[in-house]
């Protein structure tokens, strides 16, 4: 086996045993000059690893209209899992001599513009775990958009993936079950998203700008 498998395997199972669904790795040097990491700390570091956790299908499916108490638990507690697992991948590469770079699950860095440090969608698609959809959002040929994401650079040599090409084809449910009409088979509107989750927060007294609607009706491969 060569080096780059090994690494991949080893972090691979690390990752599936702390409960993530998928484990990927891309080169990300043409992602690079997006990153907001300062000081030039992730240079050198020319893979990502992609970690996804796989939200409850039956608590998406108590999603209707907008976010619920239930499902806001349920995404910080994802939050808190994808970040535990990026640092204990980061502890293993370390172990093993070589640099890495947790990018934490949801942190806002750019408030103006609304930017995380590295797109996690960006680097997952990098990695193979899917497509972007229609919603924006990554989309698993298994899982949907039900996936979250953590992101962890590295200079440990791994196997990286080739991108997926597939589209969402005629598929249009997340389109049409959006609350802000949001979604058009063209274009994401951010604007009109964002504004029906600042709603949310008023509305719902849910504590962060989240919905989950988009999220609970994309079927992944295979459209409706
Ligand atoms: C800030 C933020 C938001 C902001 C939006 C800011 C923004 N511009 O994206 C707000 C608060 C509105 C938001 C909303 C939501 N978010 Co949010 N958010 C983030 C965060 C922290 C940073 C996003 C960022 O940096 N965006 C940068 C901009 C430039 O990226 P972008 O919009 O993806 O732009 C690219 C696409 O348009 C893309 N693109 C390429 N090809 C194609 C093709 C098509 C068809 C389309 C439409 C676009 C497209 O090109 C652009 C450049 O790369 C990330 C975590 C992270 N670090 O990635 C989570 C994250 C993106 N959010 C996530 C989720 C799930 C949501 C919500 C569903 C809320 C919820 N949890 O219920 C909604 C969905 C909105 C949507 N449909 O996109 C998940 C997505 C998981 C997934 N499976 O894709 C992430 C990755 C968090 C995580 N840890 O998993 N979010
Ligand atoms: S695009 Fe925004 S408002 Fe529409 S369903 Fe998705 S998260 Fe909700
Ligand atoms: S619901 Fe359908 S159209 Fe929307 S992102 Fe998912 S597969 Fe694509």
């Amino acid at each position: 086996m060569t080096e780059k498998k090994e690494n991949f395997d080893k972090l691979s199972s690390l990752a599936l045993n702390e409960g993530m669904a998928v484990f990927g790795a891309a080169d990300v040097t043409s992602a690079r000059n997006g990153f907001l990491i300062p000081n030039g700390a992730a240079d050198s570091l020319d893979y990502g690893i992609s970690i996804g956790y796989r939200l409850s299908k039956s608590l998406l499916s108590s999603i209707t209209d907008g976010p619920n108490q239930l499902y806001y638990f349920h995404y910080q507690r994802a939050n808190i899992l994808l970040d535990q697992t990026a640092l204990k991948l980061t502890a293993f590469i370390q172990r093993c001599g070589f640099n890495a770079l947790p990018v934490p699950a949801s942190q806002v860095v750019d408030w103006e513009k609304q930017l995380g440090s590295v797109n996690h969608r960006q680097i997952a698609r990098l990695a193979g775990h899917g497509w972007i959809g229609k919603n924006n959002l990554l989309v698993n040929p298994s899982f949907g958009s039900s996936l979250r994401f953590a992101t962890i650079l590295t200079d440990m040599p791994l196997v990286t993936a080739v991108p997926s090409d597939e589209i969402c084809g005629e598929c249009d449910l997340c389109a049409r079950a959006c609350p802000a009409n949001a979604i058009t088979d063209t274009e994401y509107k951010l604007s009109a998203c964002s504004d029906k989750l600042k709603e949310f927060i008023k509305t719902r007294r849910i504590g962060q700008m989240i919905c989950g609607v988009c999220v609970n009706v994309c079927p992944g491969k295979g459209g409706k």
